[in-house]
């Protein structure tokens, strides 16, 4: 019998954003300094320097990144062009509470984002917000040494309660932390926790690491997520809050049983504890064996239990980019970069920049993940960062990206068919901005191209790339028409 493969009605296609990346105007509109504004750029091979000072004549991606600030109705214009249900941004929290521990929100910073959420309504676009998405007021690193102090949960959740009371009849789609697991691993010491790393300040996978200070400022943002989840029903009983996940695939190497239950440990640890927490509200045996065995003491408040327990998220979001490989063995090939997260799988090429592509990956993860926890999930981050090519004629034909975006949708297609409750998609950085890991622009995403370079130069003028028309054809026709 033939098998009727269809996305649902209603799924939510659109794109995906981050403030630190792509707004800029760092300090327009009262805005506090912030952690990604202390990030230099970087390269593929060149990490990212933290400076506790802004060093003259150094290049900060961040400050103007692709001046979303000021030209937020063209880019709008443009989402609405390509027929988006659905767009993810995120709210950067200097522009409301400058330091973090201000006692009044900033007026003129709300207002940046009421006008931005009217823009988005009149094209009928739902946002997405991500209440924390890889930044922090730069002061509560210096005061508190970010997230490692209990009291930054309480910043956190008055920011938290301003942006719910405010926008409650705007948005109805929250994130509380982006990539939260991002703090189980070395780099996200300062990114993800806005916590100083100790040592040489970069950001690499070869950070001086502390995990006791880490899984504590994790512990704090599970407080601060399930207080928020509590306070924004309140708030509106209607709005759907969710987690956010970097889904890290990781493959057994060989079948060797050592190889493959290293493969099950990995995929607990780095991405189903956070997610143990915040969906099913308590942590795993796992992650108190893992504590133990690592001398980790995680000091906990009474009533901390509960809060996890009255906190329980809504549906589960994620990324997805690639797959790696693990195994027992220490001597295998891992693959290289400034953020090298794993071991090369023979079977997948691999991006530029070294991530594998592996889109039936996307379907085992769906299916990986729906197997556990049986609640709606959405892709919020997938695509292939590439250099693209300007052509004489202007126009950039990016073939590659159309490709990787396709495979993806229809593996995504499969798991539907599997079973998997899918709300939607939004491929990342569906206009060029900057990139996270190396601070690069070159490491393009987009379906829209940015004038823009690696040193900060360029007009930022705004044009289509071929993707673009494609990507609209595949939202106008549901999915169907890849
Ligand atoms: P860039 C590492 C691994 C997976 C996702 O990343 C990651 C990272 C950090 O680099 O981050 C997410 O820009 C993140 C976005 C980021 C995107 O992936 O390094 O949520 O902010 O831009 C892509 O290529």
């Amino acid at each position: 019998e033939n098998i009727i493969k269809k996305f649902p009605e209603g799924f939510l296609w659109g794109g995906a954003t981050a403030a630190n990346q792509f707004e800029g105007g760092y300090k327009e509109g009262g805005k506090g300094l912030s952690t990604s504004d202390v990030m230099t750029g970087g390269t593929h091979t060149t990490p990212r320097r933290i400076t506790p000072v802004l060093e003259e004549g150094t290049y900060y991606p961040s400050h103007e990144a692709i001046d979303f600030y000021h030209r937020y109705k063209e880019d709008i214009k443009l989402f609405a062009d390509m027929g988006f249900k659905v767009f993810r941004m995120s709210i950067a929290w200097t522009r409301i509470f400058p330091n973090g521990d201000d006692a009044q929100p900033s007026e003129e910073g709300l207002k940046f984002y009421d006008d931005v959420f009217t823009e988005l309504k009149k094209y009928n676009i739902e946002p997405l917000v991500t209440i924390s998405h890889y930044e922090a007021p730069y002061n509560l690193t210096q005061k508190y040494n970010g997230w490692s102090d209990r009291r930054v949960v309480d910043f956190y959740v008055k920011y938290c309660e301003t942006i719910f009371n405010r926008y409650k009849d705007k948005v109805k789609y929250w994130l509380t932390f982006n990539e939260i697991n991002c703090l189980t691993m070395p780099f996200g010491t300062f990114m993800a926790g806005a916590i100083m790393p100790e040592g040489n300040g970069e950001l690499s996978a070869n950070i001086k690491d502390n995990p006791q200070l880490r899984y504590q400022a994790l512990h704090h943002q599970f407080i601060a997520s399930a207080k928020a989840v509590k306070l924004g029903h309140q708030i509106n009983k209607d709005f759907k809050i969710g987690c956010m996940i970097a889904y890290m695939t990781s493959y057994a190497l060989t079948c060797n049983p050592e190889d493959v239950f290293l493969a099950q440990q990995k995929d607990n640890l780095s991405n189903f504890l956070c997610s143990d927490v915040q969906v099913r509200g308590a942590y795993p045996g796992f992650a108190k064996r893992y504590f133990k065995e690592n001398n980790i003491n995680i000091a906990m408040e009474e009533g901390d239990e509960q809060i996890l327990r009255e906190g329980c998220v809504d549906f589960y979001t994620f990324s997805y980019y690639m797959s790696v490989c693990v195994s027992a063995d220490p001597n295998q090939e891992k693959i290289g970069g400034n953020l090298s997260m794993g071991l090369k799988n023979p079977y997948l090429k691999a991006s530029a920049w070294e991530w594998q592509i592996d889109p039936k990956g996307l379907r085992w993860t769906l299916n990986n993940i729906y197997n556990r926890y049986q609640i709606p999930l959405m892709v919020v981050e997938n695509g292939l960062g590439a250099a693209d090519t300007v052509e004489a004629d202007g126009s950039i034909n990016d073939d590659y990206r159309i490709e990787y975006l396709r495979e993806h949708i229809k593996e995504m297609k499969e798991a539907v068919v599997d079973g998997v409750d899918l709300m939607g998609y939004t491929p990342w950085g569906c206009i060029d901005l900057v990139s996270a890991g190396t601070g690069e622009m070159k490491k393009r995403y987009g379906l829209i191209y940015v004038d823009k370079d690696n040193d900060g130069k360029g007009t930022l003028d705004r044009s289509p790339k071929k993707s673009f028309y494609w990507y609209k054809k595949v939202i106008d026709t549901n999915g169907e028409n890849l």
